[in-house]
C-alpha cells in the first residue's frame, strides 16, 4: 500500500493589506499542524498569500494591483515556507499570483517536494469571471483582467511515491481537467479554490455552491479514478462570503474528510493510492473502455468570432 498523508491545509480570510509575513506565519502553523500529524504533503488554496484581489477593480492603482503579485518563488517572503518544508520533511502544493520576468501574469500553483525543491508549477487554464470593470456588480471577478489563461495545460508529476497533478478553482468544474491528467495516469489531482457564495450572472445558483463544489470534485474523482484534494480560502473575506469546505475524496468519489469551519483548519486523511487502482483498472480502463474516436467533438477548437 502506497499511503500518502494529507493535509488539506484551508485558510480563513486575508485581508486586503495583510502583509506576506502574517500570512507565512499563518501558513507555516498549518504547515506545523500536518507535520505533528504525520502528513508528508500539505495543500494550501488559490492565490494564498494575498486577498482574492479580483474582486477589486484595481487599474487606478497599478502599485497596489502588483504588489499581490510573486515575481520569484520563493522570494524573500516565502522562502522561510521551503524552509520549513525541508526541515519538517513535508512537501506542499501553493497557489499564488505569477508575474514573470517578461511581465506575463499568471494565476498560478507550485508544488514542492519534501526536500523544499520545486516540482512542478501549474498556471490556471479555466478563468472564469469578466475581463472589463462592470461597477453594478456587488464585487468584482477581474480574473480574466489580472491573469492569462495558462498556456502550459494539464500536467503530472512522479512526486510522493505517486502521480500527481494540480489545477485551480474553476478548473474543478471542468470534466476536461481531470480527464487529461488522468489520461496520464494521475492519482492524486490538488485544487485550491476561492469561491464567493454570490455568483452575479446567476444568483439563483448561490444556494447551490456547496452542492457544486462536491458534485465536481467527487464525479472527477470517481470518473478518473483519482484522489482529489480541494481546498478553500473560505469565510467573509473583505466582506465577501467564501464557500470553505475543504475536503478530501477517494477515487471512489467517497469524502473521507471535510472541514467543519470557515476558517484557518488542517484535514488530514490516510491516501492509499492504490486504491486508484479499483477504478482505473476495472470500470475506468482506458484503454479497454474509452472510445476516444466517438469524442472528437470535444477536442474541436473553438469557432473564430
Ligand atoms: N472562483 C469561482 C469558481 O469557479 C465562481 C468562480 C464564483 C464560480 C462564484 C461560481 C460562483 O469556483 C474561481 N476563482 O475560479
Amino acid at each position: 500500500m502506497r499511503s500518502l498523508r494529507v493535509g488539506a491545509a484551508q485558510l480563513g480570510p486575508i485581508a486586503r493589506h495583510a502583509g506576506r509575513g502574517e500570512v507565512v506565519d499563518r501558513l507555516v502553523a498549518l504547515m506545523r499542524r500536518g507535520s505533528d500529524a504525520g502528513c508528508q504533503l500539505v495543500v494550501f488554496p488559490e492565490l494564498a498569500l494575498t486577498t482574492f484581489f479580483p474582486r477589486w477593480y484595481l487599474d487606478d492603482d497599478p502599485k497596489e494591483l502588483d504588489s499581490y503579485y510573486e515575481t520569484e518563488m520563493p522570494g524573500p517572503a516565502t522562502q522561510r515556507l521551503f524552509d520549513e518544508a525541508r526541515v519538517l520533511g513535508v512537501g506542499f502544493y501553493l497557489g499564488y499570483a505569477e508575474l514573470t520576468p517578461e511581465g506575463n501574469r499568471y494565476n498560478s500553483s507550485i508544488l514542492v517536494e519534501r526536500d523544499g525543491s520545486i516540482v512542478g508549477r501549474y498556471r490556471k487554464v479555466h478563468l472564469p469571471g469578466h475581463e472589463e470593470h462592470e461597477p453594478d456588480r456587488p464585487f468584482q471577478h477581474l480574473e480574466r483582467r489580472y491573469f492569462e489563461e495558462g498556456p502550459d495545460g494539464f500536467g503530472v508529476w512522479n512526486a510522493f511515491d505517486g502521480i500527481v497533478g494540480m489545477a485551480l478553482c474553476n478548473d474543478r468544474r471542468w470534466p476536461e481537467t481531470y480527464r487529461v491528467m488522468a489520461l496520464q495516469g494521475v492519482e492524486m489531482v490538488m485544487i485550491g479554490y476561492n469561491t464567493p457564495l454570490h455568483y452575479t450572472p446567476d444568483p439563483s445558483q448561490n444556494p447551490l455552491q456547496s452542492f457544486h463544489n462536491r458534485l465536481v470534485m467527487q464525479a472527477g474523482a470517481y470518473q478518473n479514478g483519482t484522489w482529489v484534494v480541494g481546498v478553500a480560502k473560505g469565510g467573509i473575506e473583505e466582506g465577501v462570503e467564501s464557500l470553505a469546505q475543504s475536503m478530501i475524496i477517494a477515487p471512489s468519489g467517497q469524502v473521507v474528510a471535510e472541514a467543519v469551519t470557515i476558517g484557518d483548519e488542517l484535514v488530514v486523511a490516510e491516501c492509499d493510492l492504490d486504491w486508484c487502482k479499483h477504478y482505473k483498472e476495472t470500470l475506468f480502463n482506458f484503454d479497454r473502455y474509452r472510445r476516444p474516436e466517438m469524442y472528437n467533438l470535444i477536442a474541436q477548437p473553438k469557432a473564430e468570432g
